[in-house]
């Protein structure tokens, strides 16, 4: 890919009541990666946590913040942030959280993965040197157990699809169609790897330490861990079975599954 990746990296941070921590992550991302510009995308947080990243950009124009109406998910979140990114000529897009749960310290390891050729380059827990610090045993085991469905049901190797931490090749993320993703929280990053290694991109994994939030409350929910389930059982079926993938059906059984999903959210 002509140019490194690591040139000019856009990183978004996607934020719903992150006051406490924005501040300090969005600080942290700029001196750990200097050449970047931090993007975070706020779904007009009631704690304000978008008026603070504004009056952190007055002195740094490299930190942006885009207001999104309502709280729309993770993934409407990271779509419009690398739709961003994309049009202002960003050399790759990186993920991280706004909690502190990923150390924006191991972000140029991920950009190296990427000038090493990846297209996709994952911080993760699950592989030699990985790990997770300070979650509860029923919620590692949900992301153990959900990791573990996926890369079976989606023939992928990858350990930790699910991660919020991780770098794309800017290349790679214009040859997907953002307006065609499906999937909301954890659901997100698995299609996302999926795509990316159906397109025949290396997807790297860099083990890192994951660390339970720092402040703030958390916006996970069963919902989303449903979804991705979901999800991945579709698109697991549709692999096998042609029939399932031809025209609509498998769009079609998923918008129908969604509803169901929505109803008892
Ligand atoms: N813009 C936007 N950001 C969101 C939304 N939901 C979560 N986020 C952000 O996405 C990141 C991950 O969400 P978390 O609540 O930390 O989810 P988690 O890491 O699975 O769970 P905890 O660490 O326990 O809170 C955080 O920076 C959140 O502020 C949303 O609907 N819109
Ligand atoms: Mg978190």
């Amino acid at each position: 890919m002509g140019r490194t990746a690591s040139e000019h990296p856009w990183v978004i941070v996607p934020t719903y009541n992150e006051a406490s921590n924005v501040v300090d992550i969005v600080y942290a991302v700029r001196e750990a990666v200097p050449s970047s510009t931090v993007l975070v995308v706020d779904d007009s947080s009631p704690d304000g946590t978008a008026d603070l990243v504004e009056k952190v950009g007055v002195d740094d124009p490299h930190v942006r913040v885009l207001r999104r109406p309502e709280k729309d998910g993770l993934g409407a979140a990271y779509r419009a942030g690398f739709h961003e990114a994309l049009v202002s000529g960003a050399s790759a897009v990186v993920e991280i959280d706004a909690d502190f749960s990923h150390d924006p310290k191991l972000i140029p390891e991920l950009l190296n993965g990427l000038d090493a050729g990846a297209g996709l380059a994952i911080g993760s827990r699950y592989v030699a040197g990985g790990s997770s610090e300070g979650l509860p045993m029923p919620r590692l085991l949900i992301s153990r157990l959900g990791n573990l469905y996926a890369s079976a049901m989606l023939g992928i190797s990858v350990r930790d699809a699910t991660a919020g931490f991780r770098a794309y090749d800017s290349e790679v993320l214009k040859l997907i169609n953002l307006d065609e993703i499906r999937a909301d929280g954890y659901g997100f990053q698995v299609e996302m790897a999926y795509l990316v290694s159906q397109l025949g991109f290396r997807v790297i994994e860099v083990p890192i330490t994951f660390h339970d939030r720092r402040s703030g409350s958390s916006k996970m929910s069963s919902h989303i861990v449903i979804e991705a389930m979901m999800l991945c059982t579709v698109w697991g079926i549709g692999r096998r079975f042609r029939w399932l993938r031809q025209g609509s059906r498998q769009d079609r059984l998923i918008d129908q599954l969604e509803k169901l999903i929505r109803i008892n959210r």
